[in-house]
C-alpha cells in the first residue's frame, strides 16, 4: 500500500495512532508531503520518527524550508558560542515563532549535539516533488500545489514559492492526461469546503485536514 499525509504540524500523537490505524508495514510506503515541524507540540519527535524508517519519503512544506533555513545557524550557536546569538538570528526566530516555530525551536534546543546534527540532515532529504505510481494512475506529490502551472512546464522549472507557497484554485485541472492526480496539502481543506475531510476535485485531491486546528483532524490517503 502507498500512504499519504500532510502538516502534521508537531501532532506527534495523532501521527502516532495513524500509523497504527493503517498498520503500515514494511513493504508499504508512506509519503509525508511537509510541514511536519511548527505549532503542534512535538515537531521534533516526528521527524526522530520518520528518519528511523526506511519506507517514510519526506517532502518539504514551507514550514519546514523555514527550519532548515533557521537550524543550522541556531544549531552553530548552540554548540560554539554556549547559545548565544546575535541580533540577527534573534529577529529571525522571532518571526518564525509568529509563524508556530517555538515547539519545533525549543525541541531541537533541548536535543544534544549529535541529535541536532541528524535532524539537520534528515531535513536536507526532503524533496520538493514525488511521482507515486500505482497500477493504472500517477500521482503527483507536493506541498502546495503547482504554482504558475503552464502544460509542459517541466518539474524542475517550478520554484520553492510555486511548490511550496501557492493556494490552488481547486477546480484547476492540472494535466490533460486524466489518469495524472495531483496531491497537496498546505490550504487546510475547511477553507474550501468548510469540512475536516479530504477534498477532490477532479484529478485533485487535497488531504490538510488541519491535524494542528481543535476542530481539524490528521488525515492519510491510501
Ligand atoms: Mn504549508
Amino acid at each position: 500500500m502507498t500512504y499519504v499525509m500532510s502538516d502534521i504540524h508537531g501532532e506527534y500523537e495523532k501521527y502516532i495512532r495513524m500509523i497504527k490505524e493503517i498498520d503500515l508495514r514494511d513493504e508499504d510506503i508512506l509519503y509525508v508531503i511537509g510541514d511536519v515541524v511548527d505549532r503542534g507540540p512535538e515537531p521534533i519527535k516526528i521527524l526522530q520518527d520518520m528518519m528511523n524508517r526506511t519506507n517514510v519519503y519526506p517532502l518539504m512544506g514551507n514550514h519546514d524550508l523555514v527550519a532548515l533555513g533557521l537550524l543550522p545557524q541556531l544549531n552553530e550557536e548552540l554548540t560554539n558560542n554556549d547559545g548565544k546569538f546575535g541580533e540577527n538570528l534573534a529577529l529571525a526566530l522571532q518571526v518564525w515563532c509568529d509563524d508556530g516555530g517555538l515547539s519545533t525551536i525549543t525541541g531541537f534546543c533541548d536535543l544534544g549535539e549529535e541529535d541536532r546534527e541528524d535532524i539537520i540532515e534528515y531535513l536536507r532529504e526532503f524533496t520538493l516533488l514525488e511521482v507515486a505510481e500505482t497500477e493504472n494512475k500517477s500521482f503527483v506529490l507536493v506541498h502546495a500545489g503547482l504554482g504558475n502551472y503552464r502544460p509542459g512546464k517541466k518539474f524542475s522549472e517550478y520554484t520553492d514559492d510555486d511548490l511550496l507557497f501557492t493556494r490552488p484554485d481547486p477546480s484547476e485541472q492540472y494535466f490533460d492526461d486524466e489518469s495524472v492526480y495531483v496531491v497537496m496539502g498546505h490550504t487546510p481543506t475547511p477553507f474550501f469546503t468548510g469540512k475536516p475531510e479530504i477534498y477532490k476535485n477532479g484529478r485533485n485531491i487535497f488531504i490538510d485536514c488541519g491535524a494542528c486546528s481543535p476542530e481539524g483532524k490528521l488525515a492519510c490517503l491510501c
